[in-house]
């Protein structure tokens, strides 16, 4: 295969393929912080308290405030309180903009929306069972952006299964018809990776891999955000350009040639 890609990029691209993942500092890091200070706010104004003192030791800390049976309420009102700002998706993508025009490509789309995962200490109310994004109605042409707001490492992160296992796993897959989930988080549980990603970094990782959560048994509340990126002009699975997707980089020559209508009456 033809590759005139700069030696940097074919090494990161090199290893992005073999680890199906990868954790880097933000590249905005301003950007990153605006967006954890909108987030502080936000939960300020819902919990009627005074800003912190460090956001960091809040953020953590938020399972002392929020109690398990009104998260989801909060979550949802932090959620909208991101999405609601016109800034917020640009900063997040100016937080790994580089690497995703390496991996992904410079004729971008994103998800519309931001989500935002908040997993307190010992909940077990919001996981995600291992699963394949893929699986369920995303294309195998996305990359999912994810970034923590505070440390996240071991079960108060996630677990990725790298390619090669993950390979193995899809050729005995028909094993597992009628069994659970749990069953193949069992079989896997030996050759997942668990992620360590600190605050000021990114994790851009492969969603065609096996990959979820488990309870955090960790001390404090585990903050992340994920979205989306495709090349936009790559085949689209369920979630559709317009609706859940949208261009952010388009370039000259496809808005010229989206538009281009061949003259009335023209014939070859
Ligand atoms: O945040 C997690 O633990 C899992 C996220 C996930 O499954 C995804 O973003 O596709
Ligand atoms: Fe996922």
């Amino acid at each position: 295969m033809t590759n005139f890609l700069p030696a940097e990029e074919q090494a990161l691209t090199r290893r992005f393929l073999e680890t199906g993942h990868i954790i880097a500092p933000a590249e905005d890091r301003a950007a990153l912080d605006r967006i954890r200070d909108l987030l502080v706010h936000a939960a300020c104004d819902w919990l009627d308290c005074p800003l912190p003192a460090s956001p960091d030791a809040f953020l953590n800390g938020i399972g002392d405030r929020v109690p398990v049976d009104r998260l989801n309420d909060f979550r949802l009102h932090q959620i909208g309180r991101l999405n609601a700002e016109p800034w917020a998706r640009a900063a997040y993508f100016a937080a790994a903009r580089r690497t995703l025009e390496i991996l992904v490509g410079n004729e971008l789309a994103m998800q519309r929306r931001l989500n935002l995962s908040i997993q307190l200490s010992g909940d077990s109310s919001s996981l995600l069972p291992v699963h394949a994004d893929v699986w369920s109605g995303d294309s195998p042409f996305e990359l999912v952006l994810w970034i923590p707001l505070v440390d996240c490492y071991r079960t108060k992160s996630m677990y990725l299964l790298p390619p090669g296992p993950a390979q193995a796993l899809e050729g005995r897959m028909a094993d597992y018809t009628g069994r659970n989930t749990d069953d193949i988080y069992r079989d896997i549980e030996p050759d997942l990776l668990w992620l360590d990603i600190p605050y000021g970094h990114f994790l851009l990782f492969n969603q065609n891999l096996p990959h979820g959560n488990r309870v955090n048994q960790e001390p404090e509340a585990r903050w992340s955000m994920n979205c989306r990126f495709k090349g936009v002009f790559t085949p689209y699975a369920d979630k559709r350009l317009g609706e859940f997707f949208e261009p952010i980089t388009l370039r000259a020559a496809s808005r010229i040639g989206m538009a281009y209508d061949y003259p009335n009456g023209f014939k070859e």
